[in-house]
Order: C-alpha cells, then sequence, then structure tokens
C-alpha cells in the first residue's frame, strides 16, 4: 500500500501533487506474490495428475474438499434430480441473460473471405471451431452461474463439437451443484461435466486423465492456483491453449459532481465483494463527490453480507482527485481497467477518448453487473493492465483461423518471377527452385489455366 505518498484526508490521492514516481506507484496493481512457492505446489499438482490421473484427481478431491470417492463425472440422474430444484424465477432469470448473450455472440459470427489477390492466385480465410474446449467455472464461496453463460454461448454458437465443464465438487456431495450452473450448461448444449476444481481440474483438461479426455483450449476465471496451472500448461506444447493471462478483477468508476454518490458506492462495492485481492478505484475531478462516495461505501458495506471480503478488497482501493475530466481520461488510459464506468455530464463525448479499458459501462443507469449477468456483453475480461492490447472474450475465441491458397498456371506466370526474385534475394535456392521448374514447365507446354 502506497499510503506515505502525496495524499489529501482520507486517502485521496491529489493527482496534479503527486511526483510523476507516486503517480505510478498510485496505479500499480499489487504484485502477483509467489507466496508459499506457488508455482511449485501448482507443478507438483500437474505432475502427479499426468502421472496417476483419476486416481490423484480422487485424492485431491479428499485433500482439498474432503470428500471420499468423488465420482469425477457427473451422472445424468443426479443432473435430473439438481435441475428439478431449480427455482422458476432463477430459471427466468437465466433464459433472459441466455438470450441477451447469444443476440450479442451471435452477431459475431465471422465470414470466410476469398481474395484474388493476382490474376489466377485465389487466398482463402476460413475459421474452424476449436474441437474440444475446456470451461472452468469457479465454485467456492460464489459458484458463478453466469460464466458458464459467458463461456457456453460461444462454444455453442461457434459449435465446438466437445464443450466439457469443470467445477470444484459441491458438498456434502461432490456431485451436489447448483442447479443455477446445471441449467445454464443445459441451454448452452453442455452435457460432459466433471466435479473437479482447482489446478488439478486444470491439468486434466490439459492432459487427459482415464475419464477425462484432453482438450485442446482452456477457458474461464479461477483463483490463483487455477490461474497459475492456466500459465503452466500453456507454456507446454503438450498441454492446452488458454483464453487470456488473468489476474484479480477490478473496476475504475470516473465520476464527476453529476454523479449519484450511493450508485458509484455500490458499483466499487460490487467488484470489491468479488475477493479480497479485487481492485477498486474512483478517478474524480470533485473532491466532494469522492468525499460522499466515501461515507456511501462504509454505510452500504456494513449491510453486505460479504462484508469481510469487500473490506480487504477496499483496503487496496484508490480514490484520485484530478484537476479536470481531461486529466481523468489520462489517468484512466494509463491504469487500463478490466471495468470502467463513466458517471458523468458528459459520458458520450469521454467514451470516444479512452483507450485501454476492456470493457466500458455508460451513464447512471449502467452499472458493471449489467454486464456481469445479462446485457449480452461478455464478462471474461483481461486484468491487470492486459487490456492495452489483449481484447474481451468473443466468439472468436473458440475458432481457429487458416488460410488456403490455389494459384492456376495463370498465377503461377503471374507471380513466379517475383517469388524467385526474392528468394533469390534471400539466398534461399531451394525456394527459388520450388518456383522455376514450374515456371519452365509452363515455358515447354501451352497450359494456360
Ligand atoms: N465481475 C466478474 C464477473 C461476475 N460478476 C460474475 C458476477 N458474477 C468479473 O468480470
Ligand atoms: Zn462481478
Amino acid at each position: 500500500m502506497a499510503t506515505t505518498m502525496a495524499t489529501t484526508s482520507a486517502g485521496v490521492f491529489n493527482w496534479p501533487q503527486l511526483s510523476s514516481e507516486q503517480q505510478q506507484a498510485a496505479l500499480t496493481r499489487p504484485e502477483l506474490a509467489d507466496s508459499a512457492g506457488l508455482s511449485e505446489q501448482v507443478r507438483t499438482i500437474i505432475a502427479s495428475v499426468k502421472q496417476q490421473g483419476d486416481q490423484a484427481l480422487r485424492a485431491y478431491s479428499q485433500q482439498f474438499d474432503g470428500l471420499t470417492d468423488n465420482p469425477l463425472r457427473l451422472s445424468d440422474s443426479k443432473k435430473r434430480s439438481v435441475l428439478a430444484t431449480l427455482l422458476p424465477e432463477r430459471k427466468a432469470a437465466i433464459e433472459l441473460a441466455y438470450d441477451n448473450i447469444r443476440k450479442f455472440h451471435a452477431a459475431q459470427l465471422p465470414r470466410d473471405i476469398e481474395v484474388e489477390t493476382s490474376s489466377g492466385v485465389v487466398c482463402q480465410l476460413k475459421s474452424q471451431a476449436i474441437s474440444a474446449v475446456g470451461l472452468y467455472i469457479p465454485g467456492g464461496s460464489a459458484p458463478l452461474p453466469s460464466t458458464v453463460l459467458m463461456l457456453g454461448v460461444p462454444a455453442q454458437l461457434a459449435a465446438c463439437p466437445r464443450p466439457v465443464l469443470v467445477t470444484p465438487p459441491g458438498k456434502p456431495a461432490a456431485d451436489d451443484i447448483a442447479p443455477e450452473i446445471l441449467y445454464a450448461a443445459e441451454l448452452c448444449g453442455i452435457t460432459e461435466i466433471y466435479t473437479i476444481g482447482g489446478a488439478q481440474a486444470i491439468a486434466a483438461l490439459a492432459y487427459g486423465t482415464e475419464s477425462i479426455a484432453k482438450v485442446d483450449k482452456i477457458f474461464g476465471p479461477g483463483n490463483r492456483y487455477v490461474t497459475e496451472a492456466k500459465q503452466q500448461v500453456s507454456q507446454d506444447v503438450k498441454g492446452a491453449m488458454i483464453d487470456m493471462p488473468a489476474g484479480p478483477s477490478e473496476v475504475l468508476v470516473l465520476a464527476d459532481n453529476s454523479a449519484n454518490p450511493a450508485f458509484v458506492a455500490a458499483d466499487l462495492l460490487s467488484q470489491a465483494e468479488h475477493g479480497p485481492d479485487s481492485q477498486v478505484v474512483l478517478v474524480s475531478d470533485s473532491a466532494e463527490l469522492i468525499t460522499m462516495v466515501q461515507a456511501e461505501v462504509a454505510k452500504q458495506l456494513a449491510e453486505l453480507p460479504r462484508k469481510a471480503i469487500a473490506e480487504a478488497a477496499l483496503s487496496y482501493s484508490r480514490y484520485i482527485l484530478t484537476a479536470d475530466l481531461k486529466q481523468a481520461v489520462e489517468v484512466t488510459n494509463a491504469y487500463a481497467p478490466e471495468h470502467l464506468i463513466v458517471q458523468t455530464a458528459v459520458d458520450d463525448e469521454l467514451v470516444e477518448q479512452f483507450t485501454s479499458a476492456a470493457s466500458i459501462f455508460v451513464g447512471q443507469w449502467t452499472p458493471e453487473s449489467a454486464g456481469d449477468y445479462a446485457s449480452g456483453t461478455n464478462h471474461v475480461l483481461p486484468t491487470y493492465g492486459y487490456s492495452k492490447t489483449v481484447s474481451s472474450l468473443s466468439l472468436t475465441d473458440f475458432y481457429r483461423r487458416y488460410t488456403v491458397q490455389k494459384l492456376s498456371a495463370t498465377g503461377m506466370r503471374n507471380i513466379g518471377p517475383a517469388i524467385v526474385t526474392l528468394a533469390e534475394a534471400e539466398s534461399l535456392t531451394a525456394h527459388a527452385n520450388a518456383v522455376r521448374l514450374r515456371l519452365a514447365t509452363l515455358n515447354g507446354s501451352t497450359a494456360n489455366n
């Protein structure tokens, strides 16, 4: 915590008064410390799943979840009995969210392209769904059915032949999974579900075990063990690709004195309640607004069931007072937030000026919760400043793109001489020969198609 730098009362950073080092420090995320050899622990877990397969998965379930004999795969009869307990109101809400997420992602369908670049030279760009995709759905203190939709809907639209869902085992039995998760999976056409979580689940997806076939790409958020495991398997050619690098979830609210302080406070707290390492930042050109938001945060926090978690996250919170809105935009762009909420009198003007936020929520009626659940956008987003270059999850992440080309005799005649010249410039004689031979054959023939 950068508590020693030039702050005004109540931990507010007065931006124009900070040195550039202090400004940089104020926007730096807490280091993802390798506490207790996290990466070594994860390496060990991955190695034992690779060697002992299902047996290792069951042993970890016993060790971490206190469960004997995890059946691993969720049976159809268990699914049916759990689904029967789903409350109608929740079922309808999941359906509304599913419909909107589907509409927004269906509009992203990639189109194949074909271009004749020179006469007789045809190039194509095509997309093909990734065959087997692993969808990790966090369990623990808050199981997230909304994440099932965010991963399951694009997998379904892309028509990935084998979507596989993993989620940590329930309690008291491994297959006591939240009915909301199972219903969201059912809507997305996911039938292969395993009750495994943590680094061991990532290892099983990446390398396969006796009962779980390997997947090609792994998607979804998770705790530090899951994140580290995804990183490790993605660095192994025999492992699996992953969706994106990840850190703890974060929100930055940019508000002026026209904003409703209760709305702003609620938005900050909605991110803070995710986990003790969540990041919340308020940037404003109004000292009054900041003071009012702080009071509201204290008031609303007291009523939250997840108060302890939110309080821990708030200890990393930043309140930044800028000279004007222009400077507030500069601070926002430098921080590169995962979520950016804008509540000012000039929202639409500002939106054009943001250069690095992953997902932007505009105006007082647009809380982050809208995108977290039901507006249609994806809530799997780059964090930790990665949004400067990494995009939010979209339909294209469920495809591989590849090219196809075909030259006719005319095409070879048209571009062959240039290829020979370029190959010679690179001193790559075999490349040149592959074309020269063909040109010579063509010169000796009358082929013209
Ligand atoms: N804000 C989270 C997503 C989420 N919120 C799921 C509620 N449920 C990370 O973007
Ligand atoms: Zn959220």
